[in-house]
């Protein structure tokens, strides 16, 4: 039996917000029992990798763990990642999403961010194979954790908080006009599990 509830609760984008054209917030999209849940059962079910990456010449770990599942293959920011069928869990948290944004995804990058220190660098989504203008819907469980959108034109920047158990959806024009980021924080944190839906042509 599937551990999510198909019945969509009462969500609210958070439009006070006032995020640019392309981006939705919704706070709770996942109850907080099952937010619970996917993070638990995540940090214990997924067999998480630790990557290198090439910056500048050098090569360094990644600040945080990975795991990719999808349809087909796939690389981004020269890691090449082979098609993977999904967890169940995982797999009805794409059936829930879909229902809710009304986009088909058939891939999944997974960051489990331990603490504090873990980090994901200024980047657009942006490669060929998500196609012209992606919708990249991003779920987060676990520690709250701030998110940087930077306007690629005035280099402004909007900070959100993205909450255990919400949806961030990215779509239209914004991959081109804005980078997005998530800092070390200067604060002590827990871990927190973010999941990105894609669709890879
Ligand atoms: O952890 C996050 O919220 C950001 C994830 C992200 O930027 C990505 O997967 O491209």
């Amino acid at each position: 039996m599937s551990s999510l509830n198909n019945f969509i609760p009462n969500i609210k984008p958070k439009t006070e917000l006032e995020l640019p054209q392309g981006f939705e917030y919704v706070s709770n999209f996942l109850t907080q029992k099952e937010a619970d849940n996917l993070f638990e059962q995540l940090v214990k079910e997924i067999e998480w990798e630790e990557r290198e990456i090439k910056m500048f010449g050098k090569v360094y770990m990644q600040p945080r763990l990975i795991k990719w599942f999808g349809d087909k293959a796939y690389s981004y920011s020269k890691q090449e990642f082979q098609a993977q069928r999904m967890p169940q869990i995982v797999e009805d948290l794409r059936e829930k999403v879909q229902e809710y944004t009304g986009a088909k995804c058939n891939s999944v990058l997974i960051n489990y961010y331990r603490n504090e220190q873990d980090s994901m660098g200024k980047h657009s989504d942006d490669e060929k194979e998500l196609g012209v203008n992606p919708t990249i819907i991003s779920i987060s469980v676990g520690e709250e954790r701030e998110f940087v959108i930077i306007n690629k034109l005035d280099k402004s920047r909007i900070k959100l908080n993205l909450e255990h158990g919400s949806l961030l959806i990215m779509n239209k024009d914004s991959q081109h006009k804005y980078w997005h980021e998530l800092p070390k924080s200067r604060t002590k944190k827990g871990g927190r599990i973010n999941l990105t839906f894609r669709y890879i042509y």
